[in-house]
């Protein structure tokens, strides 16, 4: 006898696979667009070396996609220092001075190759574009790179309360894209932001090595690798 193990009335009708499909891409910006983490790490090895604190690149993995108050903690930890409020805002305050000098020197170059052909061609399919990263620079390094009008909204660091891993940031991206959660991607290179994206009820690629972001849907080595025929895939 015939089995039939997919009987109609449980198919997706034509409406429900349209209403399946991506709607927008979320991209983050250090690591998925640009490489900026490397700017961080030399700003913050400076900070580190004026406290007396060794700060490796190794340790550097763990400040990608937190928020810069995060981020010092980490390294006064690794260093076991305390400090008052007030003296950690400081020392933020003199890291970023630093670090917004290194990045007036960004060129359009620095955009990691094949990113600004990947974004037009999801746009180019209807698809929306957004840009969500945890930092307060992210205008000034969109602006240096000259992809800033690539993006259909773009939330950053100054617009919102609670960073990744907290979904916020993803939330309100969809939100200013005007597509539902569940019909989004999010490209993430951070643990944080994989979280973020996961929370947020969103589909996620992740962008590392394998055996990385293994709590993502996909993980590529490149932003520039992923098939966009991979969308129908969520
Ligand atoms: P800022 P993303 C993040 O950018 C960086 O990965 C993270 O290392 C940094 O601490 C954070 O931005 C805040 O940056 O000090 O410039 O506000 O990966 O979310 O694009
Ligand atoms: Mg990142």
């Amino acid at each position: 006898m015939l089995v039939d193990r997919y009987p109609h009335q449980q198919l997706p009708t034509v409406n429900e696979q349209r209403d399946k499909m991506i709607k927008a891409c979320i991209f983050d910006l250090d690591g998925v667009i640009v490489d900026t983490a490397h700017y961080h790490f030399v700003a913050w090895q400076r900070l580190a070396r004026e406290l007396g604190i060794t700060f490796t690149e190794k340790e550097n993995e763990r400040l990608k996609g937190v928020s810069r108050m995060r981020s010092l903690e980490i390294i006064l930890e690794i260093g076991g220092i305390e400090l008052s409020e007030e003296e950690k805002e400081k020392l933020a305050l003199r890291k970023n001075g630093w670090f917004v000098e290194y990045i007036n020197a960004i060129k359009p170059e620095e955009v990691f190759s094949g990113v600004p052909e990947l974004l037009q061609s999801i746009r180019s399919k209807g698809i929306k574009v957004g840009l969500a990263s945890s930092s307060k620079n992210a205008d000034t390094v969109l602006r240096l790179l000259g992809i800033g009008n690539m993006f259909d909204a773009i939330v950053d660091g100054t617009m919102i309360v609670n960073t990744k891993p907290n979904p916020e940031i993803f939330l309100l991206a969809a939100r200013k894209l005007g597509v539902v959660p569940s019909d989004c991607v999010v490209f993430e290179d951070a643990e944080a932001g994989v979280e973020a994206a996961i929370a947020a009820g969103m589909k996620c690629v992740g962008v590392g090595l394998p055996g990385q972001l293994s709590t993502a849907n996909e993980v590529i080595r490149n932003t520039a690798d992923f098939q966009l025929a991979d969308l129908e895939k969520f």
